[in-house]
């Protein structure tokens, strides 16, 4: 099947503001030098890099009242949402290159508010080893990369969870999480609570990825703008070790092929969030280079042979 894409944008946010370990902030200069755009436009898409929002640098402070960096989190997401509002106005795809996935708060709240105003339904898709529905009653550590889930829900602070000024952003029901493994006991009743769709590594062992991209996927058509938030730790260590929260028993290299390649035949996705590279903790920008060639499937180069 041939399909087209939409011209797409690349928007960088070079910042670690949400995370535990510093080096995420590096991560959109590992994508272009992995070549991102390059691979994208060798599939004939149109590409345009927009260059890097802008944010406070991070200060390195301990959390207060269970948030680090909360200020500066407003700041960058801020930055976030309205980097990509723009190019959902303009038409076109926006590409969020991360950054840790503190900056999910502002890229969900724009797609919220672009299919609010375009009457389009939402679905997102959460690659992650971790669920990051943590709020600042419950979080272990503070960091705000373990709540955009949360945030985009309505659970959080008032300057995060209204930064698109419609509270909440999202329902539940409307994000499935694929690939998790760590999630943070309170955080889990919370999951719980607000009866998020979560297919963790028990169930994809158990029914395998095909079964659970399609269950993932069930519903989603012509008027359904599919957002794909990426953490890179959604990979298994093994072949991705270029970040900062590495669980052990993630998605092998094929595993993850087929999650792109059967998002990219819903022919749906409508942005993407790659998120929490940390060229710091990677091996020759290896990690990198596998985010490029899982992006590539992401828009159709892995079933080639079923054209
Ligand atoms: N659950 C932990 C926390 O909230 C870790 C979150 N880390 C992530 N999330 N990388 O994707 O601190
Ligand atoms: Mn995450
Ligand atoms: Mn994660
Ligand atoms: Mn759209």
């Amino acid at each position: 099947m041939s399909r087209s894409f939409p011209p797409v944008s690349l928007i960088g946010a070079p910042t670690d503001i949400g995370a535990g370990h510093r080096g995420s902030s590096m991560g959109p200069e590992a994508l272009r030098i992995a070549g991102i755009g390059d691979a994208l436009s060798a599939r004939g898409i149109e590409v345009v890099d927009r260059g890097d929002v802008i944010g406070p640098r991070n200060p390195w402070q301990p959390p207060v009242d269970g948030y680090r960096h909360l200020d500066e989190v407003v700041a960058w997401n801020r930055a976030v949402m309205e980097a990509l509002g723009a190019e959902f106005r303009a038409g076109r795809m926006p590409i969020l290159l991360g950054g840790d996935h503190c900056l999910a708060i502002g890229s969900l709240s724009a797609v919220a508010r672009h299919c609010r105003e375009s009457g389009r339904k939402l679905r997102v898709l959460w690659l992650d080893a971790h669920s990051d529905f943590n709020t600042h009653e419950v979080t272990p550590s503070g960091n705000i990369h373990g709540m955009p889930v949360a945030c985009a829900c309505g659970l959080g602070p008032d300057v995060l969870t209204g930064l698109g000024g419609h509270v909440p952003a999202m329902r539940p029901d409307q994000i499935r999480q694929i690939g998790i493994r760590s999630v943070d006991p309170p955080e889990k009743k919370l999951i719980q609570q607000h009866g998020l769709d979560v297919y963790d590594m028990r169930y994809i062992d158990e029914v395998g990825m095909k079964r659970t991209m399609e269950a993932a996927l069930d519903g989603v058509d012509e008027d359904t703008h599919l957002h794909v938030s990426f953490d890179v730790d959604f990979l298994d260590p093994s072949i991705a070790p270029g970040v900062g929260t590495t669980v052990p028993g993630g998605p092998n290299y094929r595993e993850a092929q087929l999650v792109m390649e059967m998002i990219a035949d819903s022919g749906r996705m409508g942005s993407l969030d790659i998120m929490e590279l940390n060229p710091a903790l990677d091996s020759h920008n290896a990690t990198a280079e596998l985010a490029v060639d899982l992006v590539e499937s992401l828009f159709g180069k892995s079933t080639l042979m079923r054209d």
